[in-house]
């Protein structure tokens, strides 16, 4: 600043100037592409409103299922085309348009918003993000899954990482899990993270069903696949230590600047 007598003071402070920050949600989607790209794994996307056959029917969802019912649905208003749309409810969609325009083998990943119609708290939100794999080969198999997501989560969180799988049911899947990982914090010791347990409910996984490759025209006698999807939200929640995942959509920077 020059005053009436010319003086420049050097001394004065510059003016700061504020830099950006990346959202958690966009730190850990980065980090989760480049672990699956080094895996070999390619990223895919697709649409947000769907149609009830891509979110539903070719998942061999049963009509009578209740992830079809309005409570879980944003079901969009009839549009006059006779097809019935909605917010996808998860980023399945995406992989059965990709195994419709590509000739196995097949590696992708899928980051992106889902949505669900309900109650809003400290862990549910009405649009929350996923990250879906698939992997589809002659000889891939649950062992291959197993490897796979134990280097994945090595990668993620820096540190060696063991998976266990327990059964569980997803229509989607033949058989179907439910996937833990070794706590990154306590290595399975048991911590404020992993609530004592070693263990952390990461994601559901399976083998994809017989009638979902038939319905891509993936004959499944020959090629065999694994399917994976988790929570991106709650990835990031654990890692930065954040315990309300409405803060991560209100557009408060006070918690954006902490990144
Ligand atoms: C999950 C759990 C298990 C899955 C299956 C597929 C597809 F399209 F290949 F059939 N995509 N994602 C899948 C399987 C997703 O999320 C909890």
């Amino acid at each position: 600043m020059s005053n009436a007598n010319n003086f420049i003071d050097t001394t004065a402070p510059g003016r700061k100037i504020d830099r950006g920050h990346y959202h958690p949600l966009t730190l850990v989607i980065r980090d989760i592409a480049d672990a699956f790209s080094s895996l070999g794994f390619e990223i895919a996307d697709g649409p947000e409103i769907e149609t009830e056959y891509y979110n539903f029917d070719a998942l061999n969802v049963p009509k009578d299922h209740p992830a079809r019912d309005m409570w879980d649905t944003f079901w969009l208003k009839e549009d006059g085309s006779g097809v019935k749309k909605l917010l996808r409810t998860h980023t399945s969609p995406v992989q059965i348009r990709y195994m419709e325009t590509h000739e196995p083998p097949i590696r992708i990943v899928v980051p992106g918003r889902s949505f669900r119609y309900e109650a809003t708290d400290a862990t549910h939100e009405a649009q929350f993000h996923q990250f879906e794999g698939l992997m589809i080969g002659e000889t891939v198999s649950l062992a291959s899954m197993k490897y796979i997501l134990q280097e994945f989560f090595s990668k993620l969180f820096q540190n060696e990482t063991k998976i266990r799988m327990r059964p569980s049911y997803f229509p989607f899947v033949e058989p179907g899990v439910e996937i833990d990982c070794s706590c990154f914090k306590c290595a399975g010791k048991g911590c404020n993270i992993c609530k004592n347990v070693g263990w952390i409910e990461i994601m559901g996984a399976g083998m994809v069903h017989p009638k979902v490759l038939e319905g891509v025209n993936i004959d499944p006698r020959k090629w065999k696949g694994f399917a994976f999807g988790g929570g991106i939200d709650r990835v990031a929640m654990l890692k930065y230590g954040i315990d309300d995942i409405r803060l991560l959509f209100n557009g408060d920077l006070r918690l954006v600047n902490q990144f």
